[in-house]
């Protein structure tokens, strides 16, 4: 019964979103028609949208407005989609599928997958700063500083240049995690947090709290996925499969083993949810997401 009721809140999130981030999204048939039509290639029908779902989670959680949630979740999205589309470049992972379809550089071409991510990455911006946030224009400003450093070289940015610089290099665990905790977590991380601010109901001690429970998660997101790029076929992931054995990356998988590496994400899903026993039930959402993270198949 709970996860019927989880799964058509998330239907239904997932399919309003999609509207919204159609009518977000610049027209097709708006100059420059190709650059447009390849953003919107990257970031529609298609993904799971857990940074969008956990945003508007951590939202209800604080009684935000939903207009305002949809802003942040949008922006968190575009900077994924970004994210994936600079990823999946040949100067980067180099793949040909994503989210079930060819590759924005292998659809387009790669001057065009450069500018789709530079145009995503500067449309999530515009839209917090040209949106109401919160009533308090110095916390709006403050979520604007929060996405560009959970983005930026402290952040996502940052942990992709770890990464590759990690390709064949034997690190440790805490090296690994600090790795994960930048490029995978700090956006995750950042979507709960936005999506908590967009109102001003929450202490700082339970925004602390959120803080903890999205770091958790953010790592247990990560620790999952390498299980699935180890134990998962492509066509289930809608990407590439056993691509970081391929490249030689160290991941939790080769450091701890399988069973290792599924007990860490059992142990940080815990953690997380230790956290949330601070908010009682209206955290339930929060609570869902993070069953769904650990034991997500794609
Ligand atoms: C290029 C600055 C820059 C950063 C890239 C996030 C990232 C950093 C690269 C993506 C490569 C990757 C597979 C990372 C592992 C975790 C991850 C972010 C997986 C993809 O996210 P999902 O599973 O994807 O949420 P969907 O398609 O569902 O949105």
């Amino acid at each position: 019964m709970a996860e019927a009721d989880f799964q058509v809140w998330v239907s239904a999130h997932q399919s309003h979103f999609e509207i919204q981030l159609r009518q977000l999204l610049p027209r097709s048939d708006t100059v420059p028609q190709r650059l447009h039509a390849a953003m919107r290639y990257s970031v529609l029908d298609g993904g799971k949208r857990v940074r969008p779902l956990l945003a508007f989670a951590a939202g209800e959680l604080a009684q935000a407005n939903e207009a305002r949630l949809n802003i942040v979740a949008a922006a968190v999205e575009l900077i994924h989609a970004y994210s994936l589309v600079h990823d999946d470049m040949p100067c980067m992972d180099d793949d040909v599928l994503r989210r079930g379809k060819p590759t924005c550089h292998v659809e387009y071409d790669e001057a065009t997958a450069l500018l789709v991510g530079d145009a995503l990455q500067s449309l999530a911006f515009q839209l917090l700063a040209e949106h109401t946030l919160n009533d308090n224009p110095v916390q709006q400003l403050q979520m604007i500083r929060l996405l560009a450093v959970a983005t930026g070289s402290r952040g996502m940015a940052g942990g992709q240049a770890i990464d590759l610089d990690s390709v064949g290099k034997n690190l440790s665990v805490p090296e690994l995690e600090l790795m994960h905790i930048h490029k995978t977590g700090a956006l995750i991380r950042a979507a709960v947090m936005l999506g908590a601010r967009c109102s001003s109901a929450l202490t700082e001690e339970s925004l602390k709290h959120l803080d903890h429970f999205g770091k958790c998660v953010g790592l247990a997101f990560q620790v999952v996925d390498d299980v699935l790029d180890n134990e998962a076929d492509t066509a289930t992931l809608g990407k590439t499969a056993g691509k970081d054995a391929q490249r030689d990356k160290p991941t939790y998988v080769t450091l701890l083993g399988v069973q290792a590496a599924k007990k860490m994400a059992s142990e940080l899903h815990a953690e997380a949810l230790d956290t949330l026993a601070n908010f009682g039930q209206p955290a339930h959402r929060l609570h869902q997401l993070a069953d769904f993270i650990l034991t997500r198949k794609f």
